[in-house]
């Protein structure tokens, strides 16, 4: 797996490389129309994670990244609610290492530390924020922070804070896809006075290398129809 810096502490699969070419010709993306958000391509972790020998390969490649630190290897894995939940458990499960939940404050039991508020890559009424249980990570662990994709980087910034929160550090930021033009990289490096500056982010794909030939939407579709077929219909359909 060849890995190229694209800026500083910036990270990604070499585009030539057979992973990164198989990503990006493979990983579907939906408009508007088609998503539950307003953005103008929601990429689709489902493309890997429906196709049994990419989401192996993603797995294995990411595991080896962090089997390979030795003694500076990853203790724990925090995942993303809800896609970073995907990837994040079985590198977790392939390191032997545990897996812990980054979920809705009220979502999760226990007594929790949760993140300041914070926007995601669509603005979205209500700022959101993560939490996780207090103790799951120890005082002076080493996370690695997993989700499927980072775009402004609001979402991996509570990921630092609950690992700082626990008094633990941050090995690095992973995910499949990157929207380098979102500047989430930039915006992690520079949060709290540059604290987290010195943290690698790491993706294996850039939106830029995923072309229209992996649209997922349907390519007729009756104009107003929902997208969305009940129950009721789709038997009557079969
Ligand atoms: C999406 O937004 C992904 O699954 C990530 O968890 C998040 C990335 O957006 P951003 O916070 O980087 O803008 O739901």
């Amino acid at each position: 797996m060849e890995v190229i810096e694209i800026s500083p502490k910036y990270y990604t699969l070499q585009p030539e490389g057979e992973l990164a070419k198989q990503i990006a010709s493979q990983l579907t993306w939906f408009s508007p129309k088609f998503s539950p958000k307003d953005v103008p391509r929601f990429y689709d972790i489902s493309a890997v994670t429906e196709n049994p020998a990419l989401f192996q390969a993603v797995v294995k490649s990411m595991s080896a990244r962090y089997r390979s630190m030795g003694d500076a290897a990853p203790t724990h894995v925090l995942g993303f609610d809800a896609r970073g939940f995907l990837l994040g458990a079985p590198i977790a499960y392939e390191l032997g290492i545990p897996f812990v939940m980054m979920r809705k404050a009220e979502k999760s039991p226990g007594v929790l530390l949760r993140s300041e508020p914070y926007h995601k890559e669509y603005a979205e009424a209500h700022p959101d924020t993560m939490a996780i249980r207090k103790g799951s990570i120890g005082p002076g662990s080493r996370v690695v922070l997993v989700d499927d994709l980072i775009a402004t980087g609001g979402t991996a910034i509570s990921g630092f804070q609950l690992v700082e929160a626990s008094g633990a550090t941050v090995v690095e930021f992973a995910a499949v896809i990157g929207i380098p033009f979102l500047d989430g990289v930039a915006k992690i490096h520079s949060e709290g006075n540059g604290k987290f500056k010195d943290v690698p982010v790491f993706t294996l794909v850039h939106d830029s290398a995923i072309t229209e030939k992996t649209c997922g939407d349907p390519s007729t579709w009756e104009e107003g129809k929902s997208r969305v077929i009940a129950y009721s219909d789709a038997i009557k359909q079969l």
